[in-house]
């Protein structure tokens, strides 16, 4: 395993450098199955598609079908097919980052293979990792899988639209997050319903025009 990460690890660096070059921002997005990563996209890309100019990861084990959600949007889309693996890795990316033209792209959304656990444990070269968890789930998630929720530079609780219908409680999921990383934000959203987008393509926007400008 060490030396799996190892390899991983030295091929993340590569791609961060290459990106670093290219000023494109690489988000990673995880989340377990069925969180609303797609759905974010859809949401994201809706708003942020004449903003900037964005490319996508799809990461899934088996299917095209997120992949075929978002050729709407007529940006650049790699499919990477896991064949039952759990995550992505970096050799995986830097292997379809020349399916890109990356001195026309300003950002590179990744959806990972959904999974909450080893996505978490692959560095993809990627500029921040992004965690989506829903309300479904229940609200005790960051604090049994607290690994995800400590690498992220934000946490979108997805779902919030469901809340009246389950036995999730926002005071236990702030109390364990404020434990586990106090310092990030997190976004209450329903990517369906549309609430606390705002928000968050403000906050996604900022990140992509700040690595635009970097020196
Ligand atoms: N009620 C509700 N449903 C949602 C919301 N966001 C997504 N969904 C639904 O949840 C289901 C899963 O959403 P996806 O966006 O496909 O989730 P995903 O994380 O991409 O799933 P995988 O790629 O399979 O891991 C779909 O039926 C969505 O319509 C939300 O905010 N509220
Ligand atoms: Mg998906």
């Amino acid at each position: 395993m060490r030396n799996i990460l190892d390899r991983n690890q030295n091929r993340a660096n590569e791609v961060r450098r290459l990106l670093a070059e290219e000023k494109v921002l690489m988000v990673n997005i995880i989340s377990s199955p069925g969180a609303g990563k797609t759905t974010l996209l859809e949401r994201t890309l809706g708003e942020l598609n004449t903003k900037f100019r964005i490319g996508i990861i799809e990461g899934d084990i088996t299917t095209d079908r997120d992949a075929r959600r978002l050729q709407k949007f007529n940006i650049p889309i790699t499919l990477i097919n896991t064949e039952g693996g759990c995550h992505l890795d970096s050799h995986s990316i830097s292997k379809v980052l020349d399916t890109f033209s990356l001195k026309d792209l300003d950002v590179i959304f990744v959806e990972n293979v959904g999974n909450l656990v080893c996505p978490s444990q692959f560095d993809l070269g990627e500029n921040f990792k992004l965690a989506v968890v829903s309300t479904a789930e229940g609200d005790d998630k960051p604090a049994k899988y607290p690994m995800l929720f400590r690498e992220a530079r934000a946490v979108l609780l997805n779902k919030v639209d469901l809340i009246p219908y389950t036995n999730f409680r926002m005071l236990n999921f702030r109390k364990d997050m404020e434990k586990i990383n106090r310092n990030i934000p997190v976004f209450e959203l329903s990517c369906t319903r549309g609430d606390g987008l705002g928000a968050w393509f403000e906050w996604i926007s900022s990140r992509i025009t700040e690595n635009c400008n970097r020196e």
